[in-house]
């Protein structure tokens, strides 16, 4: 339950994405169409499509906490294809999570963002105040150099070890984990060539931005497959550890999910 105090100023954060549906209304001095706003709707209402241990899913938790906006959480589980089931692929055609689903007012279907990296940057956007998940407009550079970082996991390495992938590695005969190993370590050699230049606390200096939601659980899972991120990359690993004391990413871990099965929890 949200206290009314909190309810408010969560109300008054998301001036920037009231759903202004504008009526037409004609008065007695004018016989041109007035434009009024009307407000349908102030809070929006999200809903995150996740699996404990998938790192798209964990980039919107990390960006969902950060910005301190609630969510209802439908687990959908990898390993028992829930991913692949009518009913997901009619949300989701790319069959995956995340997928994040936005309502606001009159609005019960709800938009669907099934990628992640769109799904920050819309949160970003929709939730301006407070914490921000790029640099100003006024840093163009900074904002493509973050960009840039959270590509090279999004769009490099991500894709091509993913389950799916990893399932036709099997089928043909090779070892789904020494490939995951070395690419993982490959996108990673490529970040940790960028960031060197840019980063201070995270990525990109001090703030954490999208890269950093990328590179977190990017990073947790070169570990599992045995990556030596400490003694290979030392600016991932110093960010990463940076990364690993912040709340926003803490809530967001693999392990603190509510799918997260029992014995993998940790507090
Ligand atoms: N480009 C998509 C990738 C989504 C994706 O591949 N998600 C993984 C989990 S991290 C997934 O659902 N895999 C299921 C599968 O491979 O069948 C995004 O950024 O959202």
């Amino acid at each position: 339950m949200k206290g009314v105090d909190e309810e408010k100023s969560a109300k008054a954060q998301c001036m920037s994405i009231v759903n202004l549906s504008l009526s037409t209304l004609l008065d007695d001095h004018h016989q041109s169409p007035v434009r009024v706003p009307t407000y349908t709707s102030i809070m929006p209402d999200y809903t995150l499509y996740s699996y404990f241990r998938s790192s798209c899913s964990a980039r919107l938790r990390i960006a969902l906490n950060l910005k301190g906006i609630e969510y209802e959480l439908v687990p959908v589980n990898l390993l028992k294809d829930e991913q692949l089931s009518e009913s997901h692929r009619a949300l989701n055609p790319s069959a995956t999570v995340p997928l994040l689903v936005v309502r606001t007012g009159d609005d019960k279907t709800g938009l669907k963002i099934g990628q992640s990296v769109a799904a920050l940057e819309y949160l970003d956007e929709a939730h301006p105040q407070g914490a921000s998940l790029l640099p100003p407009a006024s840093d163009l550079r900074g904002r493509a150099v973050v960009r840039a970082l959270a590509q090279i996991i999004a769009a490099d390495t991500q894709p091509v070890t993913n389950l799916r992938i990893m399932r036709r590695v099997r089928g043909l005969g090779g070892s789904a984990e020494d490939w995951n190993k070395e690419l993982m370590a490959e996108g990673l050699r490529a970040y940790e060539a960028v960031a060197r230049e840019h980063a201070g606390k995270f990525s990109y200096g001090d703030s954490l931005t999208i890269a950093d939601a990328c590179l977190m659980p990017a990073v947790w899972n070169a570990e599992r497959f045995g990556v030596d991120v400490k003694g290979l990359f030392p600016t991932i690993a110093k960010v990463a550890a940076a990364l690993e004391e912040h709340p926003a990413v803490k809530k967001a871990h693999y392990f603190r999910q509510p799918d997260t099965p029992d014995n993998l929890r940790i507090d």
